[in-house]
């Protein structure tokens, strides 16, 4: 088996050069989900993994734009449609620095199977720029989102690719974005999710993958009989996702000791009260601060240019990027104490983080079940828009929780082993893998 592994790795490799980020997203999916096709003669005949891997299309654009002082700056953007076999593309926007090919391809590749496991007809797809949006004013944010739109438009719609935000990407910039769409088509449709309330944005989308990661957990936790009650908890990111599962924590009794951005670390050992996540979300979301600031103001630790996984903690949530927990801070964390591992960023562990999560048989939750819930949201609110209709707090937080619940008994039926270990990344590959092929076998070679 291992043999046909490296067989089918090498020639991704050799189709996919340099793609580093993308080829280490399809090892670590190929390595669960090969030796289940290699049992399912069908998979195998039609080549569903090979197709798999191969983008439906990709699209890479110029994006002019006019800085504050008159300049004319250029960005490159992308969109990555993936896979269409259960629904129309859908996927966030990253606007950082960092974003390449390469890394949207592996977030489409995520995507995919994150939103098969949604039980939602979501396809899978991602797209974003290298443009920077810190340090600029809101109106270079506006003009450089209606540049993006002006070539986007013309790849999205509501029953054809759905993007949303990610990082870099959050309300400001759907707004600028659907702003432009709607005036270029002349239409309000549901092309965008994570769209404020007031036009037709759904209640519960901001906070849905913070809320969703800890109501995975909870299901974790529940298998020992155990709880989220006077857990320690530390946490990277201090954006979106970062915020809202810190906010879900503290409503559940834990205490999360640590937050971060590209900066470095703080670390508050008396816990983040809800007072204090207040101010950090006006200081990242308002004053667009650094988190170095929290730690002034509270009187706590700064560590600048480190990440948290060195501090004791019960439970780790990487919630920032991809690769931001290696071996090394595997290791530390296991040796401290921790019992679960669950990310709310997308590929935040390297392989070999989890290969040492793996051995030392503690919890490790994988980004494509444990954050599903923005996504899953953001189908609710394809929904809504769909119906014109709106439903209330309880209803999507409700219906986020069941979905929660719904890919937890996803994980255990495909990844539960012989010793009674439940391998979440087996089980979330194989579990988002099954629906996605059945729907490409039915559809025939396309
Ligand atoms: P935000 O832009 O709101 O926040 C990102 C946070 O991560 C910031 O604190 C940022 O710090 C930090 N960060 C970003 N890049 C780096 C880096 N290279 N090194 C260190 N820190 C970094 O993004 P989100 O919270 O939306 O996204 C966070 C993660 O969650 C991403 O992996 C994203 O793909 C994933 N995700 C997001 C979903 C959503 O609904 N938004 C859904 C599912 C997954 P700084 O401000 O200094 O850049
Ligand atoms: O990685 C993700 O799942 C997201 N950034 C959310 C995508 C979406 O369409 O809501």
């Amino acid at each position: 088996m291992q043999e046909i592994i490296s067989q089918f790795i090498e020639k991704v490799k050799c189709r996919n050069a340099g793609e580093n980020e993308f080829l280490q997203a399809v090892t670590e999916v190929a390595e669960s989900i090969l030796p289940y096709i290699h049992e399912v003669p069908q998979y195998k005949n039609a080549r569903i993994l090979e197709r798999i891997v191969e983008p439906e299309r990709v699209i890479i654009f110029r994006v002019p734009w006019l800085n504050d002082k008159g300049e004319v700056e250029v960005n490159r953007g992308f969109r990555v449609q993936m896979n269409s076999s259960i629904g129309p593309y859908k996927g966030g926007l990253r606007f950082h620095p960092s974003v390449n090919l390469s890394v949207l391809k592996f977030l489409a590749f995520e995507q995919v199977f994150k939103n098969s496991l949604t039980g939602l007809p979501m396809g899978g797809g991602k797209g974003g720029s290298d443009f920077d949006p810190k340090g600029k004013s809101d109106n270079e944010v506006m003009k450089f989102c209606q540049s993006f739109m002006t070539e986007l438009y013309r790849h999205v719609g509501a029953d054809i690719d759905i993007p949303a935000g990610d990082i870099g990407v959050g309300k400001r910039e759907i707004g600028y974005l659907f702003g432009q769409y709607k005036r270029i088509r002349g239409e309000f449709s549901g092309v965008l999710t994570g769209k404020g309330y007031e036009w037709g944005g759904s209640l519960i989308r901001p906070e849905a993958t913070g809320y969703g990661l800890v109501y995975f957990v909870e299901e974790i936790l529940k298998l020992t009989g155990d709880s989220l009650v006077g857990k320690k908890i530390a946490i990277s990111g201090s954006g979106n996702v970062a915020q809202f599962a810190v906010e879900k924590c503290i409503e559940k009794g834990a205490v999360v000791v640590t937050m971060s951005d590209s900066e470095g670390f703080i670390h508050d050992a008396d816990g983040i009260d809800e007072h204090k996540l207040a101010y950090i979300k006006h200081l990242k979301d308002t004053e667009r601060g650094r988190i170095k600031e929290y730690a002034k103001k509270y009187n706590c630790d700064f560590y600048p240019g480190e990440r948290p996984w060195k501090i004791k903690c019960d439970i780790a949530l990487p919630n920032a990027t991809q690769n931001e927990l290696n071996g090394d801070d595997a290791m530390q964390l296991v040796k401290n104490g921790c019992i679960c591992v669950a990310e709310g960023a997308n590929m935040p562990c390297t392989p070999e983080a989890v290969s040492v999560f793996h051995k030392a048989k503690i919890f490790y939750a994988p980004g494509k079940a444990a954050n599903a819930g923005g996504v899953a949201v953001s189908g609710l609110e394809m929904s809504q828009n769909s119906q014109r209709y709106a439903w209330t707090r309880e209803e999507v937080d409700n219906k986020l929780r069941g979905i929660m619940r719904d890919i937890h008994k996803i994980c255990l039926k495909h990844g539960k082993e012989k010793d009674g270990y439940v391998n979440y990344e087996k089980g979330a590959n194989i579990g988002g893998f099954v629906k996605i092929a059945d729907s490409m076998l039915a559809q025939g070679v396309v």
